[in-house]
């Protein structure tokens, strides 16, 4: 097998490593008070999604219902925080809007640095959703979503967060020294073998 042959198997089982982990989609589905009602945490699949705004109970618009909404009529900005007791990796959110145009920040953090961001913009109105893909591969330990008011008064909707819980995560330069390593290991063996 060849150097980078070799590697891609390593980048490869790696990445497996980090899908075979429990996958979870948080729907909202225990939400069961009425429409409106304030949401301060909200806990599924071992996920606590945080309210950093004003989020409550949604049972008129879902995808399907319940989900979270916000409504507001000032320049304000709106945010949920989804957060496990390790690290995980998120897949996407569905976002939706019921009029006027909704700016969207989507942040990966690890130890409170970014890992990545997603930036979307929705217009209403209802039902039309937008799926929002995340970097399924880097390890994150929080995610925050935050919804930007755009020009007009707006509802905003979030459901459907996709996220997996992750135990090991070799960083790339972890993965190239693994590899390497591995190589270093198979040509002693090979040396050892020929000596015989
Ligand atoms: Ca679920
Ligand atoms: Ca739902």
């Amino acid at each position: 097998m060849g150097i980078k042959k070799f590697l891609m198997v390593v980048v490869i089982g790696t990445m497996a490593l980090l899908s075979e982990a429990g996958a979870a989609v948080i729907t909202f589905d225990d939400l069961v008070g009425i429409n409106g009602n304030p949401v301060a945490t909200y806990n599924e699949d071992g996920f606590t999604v945080t309210s950093l705004g004003e989020w409550v109970e949604a049972h008129n618009h879902g995808n399907p219902i319940p989900d979270i909404y916000t409504s507001y009529f000032g320049n304000t900005s709106q945010s949920v925080s989804v957060a496990t007791s390790g690290l995980f990796v998120f897949n996407s959110v569905d976002l939706s809007t019921g009029s006027g145009v909704a700016n969207y920040t989507i942040r990966g953090l690890l130890a409170n640095v970014d890992q990545f961001a997603a930036l979307t913009g929705q217009d209403g109105p209802w039902p039309f959703w937008t799926t929002v893909f995340g970097d399924a591969t880097s390890a994150i330990d929080t995610l925050i979503i935050t919804q930007t008011q755009g020009t007009d008064s707006i509802t905003a909707n979030i459901d459907n967060i996709s996220v997996a819980a992750v135990t090991a995560v070799p960083e790339p330069a972890t993965m190239l020294l693994l590899g390497s390593g591995l190589i270093g290991l198979a040509g002693y063996g090979r040396k050892k073998f020929f000596k015989k």
